[in-house]
């Protein structure tokens, strides 16, 4: 693998547009205000808060020129087992979930374990638009326009301790409001992990909102992971605990088929499913298939951290 000097890294303005996007409560009002301006628009029958504001993006395109997925696309195909494993029904089966009042539990490995409220973390922490590609590993992707806050800003307040050497990402158990969780079938709750480097890398987005709005719930609300490189999957949603931990994680999908998904799960076209190749992806909206992208197209950013492995091992 070419190996890539820290100066070659990409600069941070490339994917991240500049405009502070508050979201949560009183910050609302930022972005009332301009679908006041219209005064030709209806008015919105709201089913919740978020439905109220404009979807709103800073950003047209990704870095790479393509354009972004519509926000009807990217809220009406989803990925959420929990609630189906049909990804057009997901949206209507998640619109009631209740992610108000909800606490994220930041413990293990560390000298500052502490639950936060998710409204704190709203507001402690600058929320910014970040355009991602999302490379599902069945072969379909997106770019969407996340709202969130580097997770490194909060693990850095966690403060890990020198033992720490991966993250535990746990997803809600519910099954009163989850239908998916109701079934023998799979281990729940959702669990993902990432390595402490890959964690506390600036690409690695705690997601709070998307298209200038709060996330909505079929896209894990009220906070998920973005880890552009990597598979979709590893982007858990609905959080509610993040733990520091010595040993490698075992997720959800180690477990539900250790041949098939392992522990990196990094986009590599080279490195085909057992069941289908991994070298094209259909864009949601195009007709076709594109070639899929070492990293997903991330590699000057992340490559480092890999150099060395066998990524044929290490999948
Ligand atoms: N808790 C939980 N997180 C999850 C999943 C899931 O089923 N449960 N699906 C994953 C998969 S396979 C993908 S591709 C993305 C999809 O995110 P999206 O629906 O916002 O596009 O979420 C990931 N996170
Ligand atoms: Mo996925």
């Amino acid at each position: 693998m070419v190996k890539i000097k820290p100066s070659e890294i990409t600069p941070e303005h490339v994917y991240l547009s500049r405009r502070k996007f508050m979201i949560g409560v009183g910050a609302l009002a930022a972005t009332a205000t301009l679908a006041a301006c219209d005064a030709s628009a209806p008015e919105p029958i709201a089913a919740n808060p978020s439905d109220t504001e404009p979807a709103i993006a800073q950003a047209t395109t990704d870095e790479l020129g393509d354009p972004l997925n519509t926000y009807e696309q990217i809220t009406n195909y989803n990925n959420y087992y929990e609630f189906s494993t049909d990804k057009q029904e997901v949206a209507s089966l998640a619109a009631n979930f209740k992610t108000s009042p909800w606490t994220i539990e930041v413990s293990g490995l560390v000298n500052q374990p502490k639950t936060y409220d998710i409204d704190d973390l709203r507001a402690k922490f600058p929320q910014d638009e970040r355009v991602y590609r999302l490379r599902c590993v069945e072969g379909w992707s997106m770019v969407i326009p996340w709202i969130g806050f580097p997770l490194n800003l909060l693990l850095k307040e966690a403060d890990p301790k020198s033992s720490a050497k991966f993250v535990r990402f746990t997803s809600i158990l519910d099954p009163d409001q989850m239908p998916g969780q109701r079934g023998g079938w799979f281990n729940w709750p959702y669990v993902e992990g990432l390595r402490l480097d890959e964690a506390m890398h600036d690409l690695t987005l705690a997601v709070t909102g998307l298209y200038g709005k709060p996330l909505p719930n079929q896209d894990g609300a009220p906070l998920r992971i973005a880890a552009p490189w990597k598979y979709g999957f590893k982007g858990a949603k609905a959080i509610v605990k993040i733990e520091l931990v010595e040993e490698q994680p075992v997720s959800f999908w180690m477990i539900a088929s250790p041949n098939e998904y392992g522990f990196y799960s990094n986009v590599n076209p080279n490195h085909p499913h057992p069941r289908w190749s991994q070298a094209t992806e259909r864009r949601i909206g195009e007709a076709g298939r594109r070639p899929t992208l070492m990293f997903n197209g991330y590699e000057k950013e992340v490559a480092q951290m890999y150099a060395g492995m066998d990524l044929d091992v290490n999948f």
